[in-house]
């Protein structure tokens, strides 16, 4: 039996090696307001500002060390600007160079400092369209680990990975492959139809997800808590503030990576969750787990039904230039239009393997 990462060497056998990808390690987004980001970004989940601009707030959480997580720059169109992974050394930068302009795709080499507080970049527009930058060197900053004076009791720790829509599942899962990611999870139909799936380098269920749709579109990117209850002390807070209407999806607990959690909507719509306490993916033949796309409890395992708005809605992202990049639908049958259109159908799997089914449309 051949194994995910034979699969992708023969798939990678005429390209030169792929970088060695540590982890998910921060973005950039575009914002329409600085003042009301920082409201809600420092003001209320209480993130490290480590530098801020006329046009930028460089942001880390607790647990993080290097110089930002999350940087929120002005601009006309909200949108995401960058998904950056941290590579293994700085050599890597070289065989990242060398890999995309293998692929063909856009490819440009940032010096050091032109983001700050991180060294040189390799950026690219990856083949499923979003701006990716590559880098190892950058500056330290305090780790505020124990800073439990700053915390707060909706304490956040660290980034744990970016969910993007595309339009063809099984290209994006051969493209990660190619880079070296395996699948913990995915969702499928009995026709093998993919219409999501987790991908990860760091040993936890994913450092990014690939969920069915028009894309390239940023779905959401996600910082995780140590412990469920900073999560509903992050819901409690919201609703003393009379900001309920951030929260769109949850609290729950995901069928999907088990872990609970929870989406907020920032100023500009961008989507962001609260995650805690997935499981660890490290040894080579950690089981992949296919969930079926009628299971009800798959995306949230109390069978919470999931808002439409969590599956139509998503970010525009730019390309290297800066502008707003083109958007290719997705020809395979939607999950959402499986899950909440009017004849779908889902059903509770029984111990026993047998299905209890229910239309929607009928649910009362
Ligand atoms: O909604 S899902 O249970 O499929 C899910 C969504 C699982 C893990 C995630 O990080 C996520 O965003
Ligand atoms: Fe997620």
């Amino acid at each position: 039996m051949s194994t995910p990462s034979q699969n992708s060497q023969d798939r990678s056998a005429n390209l030169p090696p792929a970088p060695d990808v540590i982890r998910a390690a921060s973005a950039e987004l575009i914002v329409s307001d600085l003042a009301a980001s920082r409201a809600f970004y420092v003001d209320v989940l209480r993130l490290v500002v480590t530098e801020e601009t006329d046009d930028a707030i460089y942001l880390r959480s607790f647990e993080e060390y290097l110089h930002h997580s999350l940087v929120l720059r002005k601009g006309p169109v909200p949108a995401c600007a960058a998904l950056s992974y941290r590579v293994r050394s700085a050599a890597e930068l070289d065989v990242a160079q060398t890999y995309y302009q293998a692929l063909g795709v856009p490819v440009r080499r940032l010096s050091a400092g032109t983001k700050r507080g991180i060294g040189e970049i390799v950026a690219i527009e990856d083949p499923l369209g979003f701006p990716v930058e590559f880098f190892y060197d950058a500056e330290h900053v305090e780790r505020f680990t124990q800073r439990y004076d700053v915390h707060g009791a909706g304490a956040i720790a660290r980034l744990d990975h970016f969910n993007v829509v595309t339009p063809d599942i099984a290209a994006a899962r051969s493209y990660y492959e190619g880079l070296d990611f395996k699948v913990s999870e995915d969702i499928q139909d009995s026709d093998h139809t993919v219409y999501a799936a987790w991908m990860y380098r760091k040993a936890t269920v994913h450092d990014v997800a690939l969920t069915g749709g028009d894309g390239p579109r940023l779905h959401h990117i996600a910082f995780s808590t140590n412990e469920r209850h900073q999560i509903l002390h992050i819901c409690d807070q919201l609703g003393a503030l009379r900001q309920s209407d951030k929260i769109e999806r949850g609290p729950g607990r995901h069928g999907v990576s088990n872990a609970f959690y929870l989406y907020l909507r920032d100023p500009d719509g961008h989507r962001i969750e609260i995650y805690t306490q997935d499981y660890y993916t490290g040894d080579p033949d950690n089981p992949v787990i296919t969930w079926d796309v009628h299971d009800n409890q798959r995306r949230d395992w109390w069978g919470t039904p999931v808002v439409p708005s969590w599956y139509a809605e998503a970010s525009p992202v730019l390309n290297l230039d800066g502008e707003v990049a083109d958007i290719v639908e997705r020809v395979e049958s939607s999950e959402a239009a499986l899950t909440i259109g009017a004849d779908g159908f889902s059903y509770t799997r029984r111990d026993d393997g047998s299905k209890e089914g229910v239309k929607l449309g009928e649910q009362v």
